[in-house]
């Protein structure tokens, strides 16, 4: 079992890396972002999915800390990439309870020296559930320094419609779970018809998470989704191997 204390000492010895996974224009076949996703290389169980350690990172407060070295690490890679390639970081929903959010997306960017508009934040509708005031003043803040906001796991929640309206959202990322589902329910091609033609009326991208296989990528191009992320372009893979994944993919 994973404990606070092994978390703490994870930290210390900068166990936590991020993984990289392309995201790709569909129209145009070309890489345009990774999104970052958080690994713990620890010593003796090998790489740990965040799955298993997010959760008691939230529980802990230890997701500040942890939050920040993805933030910084991912500004700090990105910088390195081509200036048409952004970066797209998870925030949890513990991250807004935090006043410093602001100075830390400031600090990363100022210290990488990466541009605002190549960065992108995933945050889930949970984000939103106490639609409280400080929540969305914090978004828009992000918003007016030209960062940009996706709205992640999209469909899994509950009321997902309204939020769209709470916020002007950048991007809307379709789960994964719809995609998987494409081949064997048709009420799965209905859902990523209408959530294409919703960002399209809205103006905002669509991203479909999880795809696997060409023909979930023929449907996705058939129905006018923005862009495509999954297995079937790359697994997340570290920041060295970046170069290699633009050199094969675009
Ligand atoms: O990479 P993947 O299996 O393994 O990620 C599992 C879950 O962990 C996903 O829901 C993803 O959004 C979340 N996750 C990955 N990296 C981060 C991170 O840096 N911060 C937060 N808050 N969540 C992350
Ligand atoms: O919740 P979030 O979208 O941030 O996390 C993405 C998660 O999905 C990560 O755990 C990532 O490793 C995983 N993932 C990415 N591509 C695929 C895929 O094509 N198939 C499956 N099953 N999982 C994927
Ligand atoms: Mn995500
Ligand atoms: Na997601």
């Amino acid at each position: 079992r994973l404990l606070e204390m092994d978390m703490r000492a994870a930290l210390q010895r900068d166990e936590f890396q991020p993984y990289y996974q392309p995201i790709r224009d569909v129209a145009s076949d070309r890489v345009v972002a990774f999104e970052a996703l958080l690994r713990w290389n620890h010593p003796h169980r090998g790489l740990i999915s965040p799955i298993n350690f997010i959760p008691l990172a939230e529980e802990t407060g230890l997701i500040i800390q942890l939050g920040e070295l993805v933030l910084h690490a991912a500004c700090a890679d990105a910088a390195t990439w081509p200036d048409d390639i952004g970066v797209a970081v998870n925030l949890s929903p513990v991250q807004f309870k935090n006043p410093n959010l602001i100075t830390s997306v400031t600090d990363a960017l100022e210290r990488s020296g990466l541009a605002a508009r190549r960065l992108e934040l995933e945050i889930t509708e949970s984000v939103l559930l106490q639609n409280s005031e400080a929540t969305l003043t914090t978004l828009h803040e992000l918003r007016a320094m030209g960062v940009r906001i996706s709205l992640d796991d999209f469909g899994t929640g509950y009321s997902s419609l309204s939020y769209l309206r709470s916020f002007p959202f950048d991007k809307i990322k379709i789960d994964r779970s719809f995609v998987s589902e494409l081949a064997t329910r048709e009420d799965s091609v209905a859902i990523i018809r209408a959530v294409t033609g919703l960002g399209r009326s809205l103006g905002i991208v669509t991203t479909a998470e999880g795809v696997e296989n060409d023909a979930q990528l023929e449907l996705l191009r058939r129905e006018g989704c923005t862009q495509a992320q999954g297995f079937l372009f790359s697994k997340p893979r570290p920041a060295s191997e970046v170069a290699l994944m633009l050199e094969r993919l675009r």
